[in-house]
């Protein structure tokens, strides 16, 4: 099922995303458009800003990349993640990405005391997933700070846990679906479910999901491009907005994926690209806002 992209379709979209998500609730605190209040006439013809998530990945302390989400083919980028958090901040983003992977492994928080430190080193809201398994390990890290939380596992093997989770914290929790060949895996990737990642992501529909992190697992790392058509595909297919994770390489990957915003993909988590120098943070952001 495509849906036609006629204007009417389109506001009737946002309207839906207006009253489900909190990309918009948030607006006063972590200004992410340049718009007020909900769905406008003029949505259709202005496109929003879409948002840069630049990656931090966190395994035994580090700041690292993967490829594919193999825990042993790590590169370390930083052995500071707080200074990367920094650095990061200083250039302007407005979210930061957090992941802990050994976490997501092992199945709880492994890598507290590096989260711990960026967020003592910078104010930029932060969205963090990897090993959050439980209510009171949600608790604990919006107490510690963390703006947003990312279950991927659990929503996968307790869907109730996620739901109760979006009535506790309205707007602040979202669903991280990492897949291979449309297929959810689990467990830091290790283990692969037998769910669709769009029957997944349909089971949180009414939910109040604040976003569902979309990450093709062969594009991760690989620097071959975003898998555009799966995530335009399943973002078609929702009301709930869609963050694009996976492939990035290049500004010209971004410039592919900024007209998709009409579509509700509302940003980009970058990694390896940001840290090789291929793509630098304000270009990112410039390319996302349509600039
Ligand atoms: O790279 C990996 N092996 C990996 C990874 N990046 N494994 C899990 N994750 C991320 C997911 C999501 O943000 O993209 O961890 C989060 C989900 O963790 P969990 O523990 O809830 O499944």
């Amino acid at each position: 099922m495509r849906r036609t992209l006629c204007p009417v379709a389109i506001l009737f979209k946002r309207e839906n995303q207006a009253r489900s998500v909190d990309w918009r609730d948030n607006e006063d605190e972590f200004p992410l458009t340049t718009r007020e209040g909900g769905a406008h006439p003029c949505d259709a013809l202005n496109p929003r800003p879409m948002i840069l998530f630049p990656a931090i990945d966190l395994k035994d302390g580090k700041c690292v990349r993967l490829l594919r989400g193999d825990m042993a083919r790590a590169t370390v980028f930083n052995d500071s993640p707080a200074a990367q958090a920094k650095a990061f901040a200083h250039a302007g983003c407005e979210w930061l990405h957090l992941v802990d992977l050994n976490g997501a492994v092992e199945g709880h928080p492994v890598n507290r005391a590096a989260v711990q430190e960026i967020l003592k080193a910078v104010q930029v809201p932060t969205q963090l997933g990897g090993g959050i398994r439980t209510i009171e390990n949600i608790s604990r890290w919006f107490e510690a700070g963390v703006k947003r939380v990312i279950l991927g596992t659990v929503a996968v093997k307790e869907p109730g846990l996620v739901k109760a989770a979006c009535k506790q914290w309205p707007g602040q929790i979202a669903v991280g679906i990492d897949a291979r060949d449309g297929i959810v895996a689990v467990d830091g990737w290790t283990k692969q479910s037998t769910m669709r990642a769009l029957d997944l992501a349909l089971r949180f529909e009414d939910a109040g999901v604040s976003a569902i992190i979309y990450t093709d697992i062969d594009r991760d790392g690989a620097m071959g491009g975003v898998n555009i058509d799966a995530t335009v595909t399943l973002a078609q297919h929702l009301t709930t907005p869609v963050i694009a994770s996976g492939g990035v390489s290049s500004l010209d990957d971004l410039r592919e994926l900024r007209p998709t915003e009409e579509h509700g993909i509302i940003g980009a988590i970058v990694g390896r690209a940001l840290y090789d120098g291929r793509v630098t943070v304000p270009d990112a952001i410039r390319v996302l806002k349509g600039d």
